[in-house]
Order: C-alpha cells, then structure tokens, then sequence
C-alpha cells in the first residue's frame, strides 16, 4: 500500500507540496494537468515538468487522475477513433515518465456531483452533501449550482467545453441505453488495454458518482455487477477500478466491504479513495461527506481498511474529500487540514492491521 495526496498543480492550487510533504506517512502525490483540454494529447515536456517538481519536493508521481475521456467516445460517434488515438498516446506518454496508475470515469456529460458544496455540520465546519430533493430541475441549473459553489476553483471533471454543449448532450443520450454505453466502454477499453499491457499503466475506473441515474442518463458503473461485467469486458490487470468507497457506498443497497474484498482479491483495484459518508435518509439516499473517522460516518473504516490489507491490496490509496476546518477556504472538498487527519486516521487503521 502507498499512501498519497491529490493535488492539482501550482496554478491551480494553494496548497503547496511542501506542506503535503509534511503529512506523516505521505509518500505519493495524486497530480493532473487540468488545463490540458478533454481528448488532447498530454506533452512530454509537461508531464516531465510535473514530475520534476513533484520529485523535487520530495514526493512521487505514479497516479493521474484524471485524463478524462472524450465525450464522443462515451457517445459512440465515428469520431471516437481519433480521441481514442490520442488516449493512446497520452498512456504512452506518462509511461514514460513512471506513472504506473490512470484514473478515469465512464460518466456521461458531467462527473461527480452534490447539491451542497459547503453544508455545515454542528462543530462548524463544512462539507458536501446531498440531498435528493434539493436536485434542481435542470442539469444547467445544477451546472450553474456548482460552478457557484467552486469558491473560484476549477471542479475536476467539470470541463467548461463539455458542459457549454449540455442541451446537445442530454438529447443525444436520451436515446442512450446503459447497455449502449456499456458497448462504447468496451470498445475503448479493448482499444487501450494492449497499450497499457505494452507499457505497463494500470487503468483504473471510478465508480458512477452517485451510482444510478440522474436527469435520466446513462450509468455503467453503479454496483458489484457492473463492476464484474467491466472486469470481464476486458480480463487484463490492466483493466482495473479505482475503488471509490464513498461513491460505491452513497447506494445502501451496495456492500462496499465485500465489493472491496473481492475485487482486491481478484487483483483490480490498483487505486483506492477512501472515505465516509453520513447517512441523513437512507430510503432517500441522502447523506453528507463525514469525516474520515467511523463514528462520525456510516461506513465502518476499519472494516474497509481491512478488506483491502487482508486481501492482498498494494495499491496506491488516497483520503477522498474532506471538510473545510479550522477557517480554511479553497477548492470544496480538497482542503489541507481535513485531508491530511484523514490520512493519517488511515494509515493509523492500516499499521493496526500490519501488527495484528
Ligand atoms: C471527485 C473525484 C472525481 C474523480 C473522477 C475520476 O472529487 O473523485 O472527480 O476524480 O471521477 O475520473
């Protein structure tokens, strides 16, 4: 197991590495070059600048996340050869400069999303939650809701030329099954994995955040089903997942200590976010992003940590989102304080299983 941090690059961050260096136990940083628009080629030059810089202040460089996939490779379209050309080319790339694991999402139109990006807990800190009923009627609406939560930061997985094209988006994909997506999954994973088998880079998926449907889109990666189905799509340890607790669990429905135990035993999971969440209303789904800790969440942390060492896990792992404390302000869900307590919780649970 290695533990790391996301960072998201000196232009787009104030939080420096050199106070990442200083979380105890922190070894990796999670990096990604967010002004690269979505399908471009990732240049040598900057990825080895970023590396650079990473390795100059004393951390590594093995985990992107995330070079985003195309919209018209979600979608199918003729175009897809292209970009996936270039997805190609960008895994060749990054190999070159040692990056052993890609993150990436199969979500239609817009990535990860919450309809409170600063909910505020009773020990006055704040976090991301959501509430299904407080989901606005529009998908642009909700565009709008979280561009003004973003406190003036980019959102991963939010692309400005993505979203500039939603209407076009949602009615191209209202004829869009998730069998149909799952089709166009395959076909760019059976494209890529010889590339990555060739060059030795892990891809790894994340979970449908939320795992099922909004605004009526298309989702493939919602449960242990769909994630058995993708293991097959392609049999390779190339093809992996990036095990998202907090996604995978935010659907009570799923067992995400099972679906962690039995994919890292079969040898899929090269990257794992690790997080709790607090249920308001189960029956909703409702809930808020918790601290790391188990009793503040409904997620059993030690349970996870142990899925992942009893099974064999050496993977990388991150914190996911934490809260904003002790008068911090910056990107939601990406500060420094509530990140750097929830890695050092983890890698408390993990030498406690190491000793047992
Ligand atoms: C949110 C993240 C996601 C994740 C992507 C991976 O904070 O967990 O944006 O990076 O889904 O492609």
């Amino acid at each position: 197991m290695e533990m790391t941090f996301r960072w998201y690059g000196a232009n787009e961050e104030k939080i420096k590495l050199s106070d990442i260096r200083q979380i105890p136990g922190c070894k990796g940083i999670v990096g990604t070059l967010m002004d690269i628009p979505v399908g471009e080629v990732w240049p040598k030059a900057r990825i080895k600048a970023l590396k650079e810089e990473i390795e100059a202040a004393g951390l590594t460089l093995k985990v992107i996340e995330s070079v985003n996939i195309h919209e018209d490779i979600k979608m199918g379209v003729p175009s897809r050869d292209k970009w996936i050309e270039n997805y190609k080319t960008t895994i060749r790339n990054l190999a070159e400069f040692g990056i052993e694991v890609i993150c990436y999402n199969f979500m239609p139109v817009f990535d990860w999303l919450k309809t409170d990006l600063d909910f505020k807990l009773a020990d006055g800190s704040s976090t991301l939650s959501f509430v299904t009923k407080d989901l606005p009627a529009s998908p642009e609406e909700l565009i709008q809701n979280m561009a003004d939560g973003a406190e003036g930061f980019s959102l991963p997985g939010w692309e400005p030329e993505r979203l500039a094209q939603c209407k076009a988006l949602f009615d191209f994909y209202k004829n869009i099954s998730d069998d149909d997506l799952r089709a166009n999954f395959k076909y760019f994973i059976e494209a890529i994995i010889p590339t990555c088998e060739e060059v030795g880079v892990k891809m790894a998926c994340h979970p449908d955040d939320p795992p099922y449907s909004v605004f009526g889109l298309p989702r493939m990666v919602k449960n242990r089903d769909d994630l058995d189905w993708m293991m097959n799509a392609v049999d390779s340890a190339f093809n992996g997942i990036t095990l998202c607790t907090g996604s995978i669990a935010e659907d009570p429905a799923n067992d995400v200590v099972a679906i962690l135990a039995e994919f890292t035993k079969r040898g899929r999971i090269p990257f794992a976010h690790v997080r709790n969440i607090k249920f308001t209303d189960v029956a909703a789904k409702d809930f808020y992003e918790a601290p790391h800790l188990s009793s503040d969440g409904s997620l059993d942390m030690y349970a996870i940590m142990q899925a992942l060492h009893d099974n064999g896990f050496d993977g990388y792992i991150r914190p996911d989102h934490g809260r904003m404390i002790w008068g911090e302000t910056g990107r939601p869900g990406y500060g420094l304080y509530d990140r750097a307590l929830g890695l050092t919780y983890l890698n408390g649970l993990w030498e406690a299983l190491e000793k047992k």
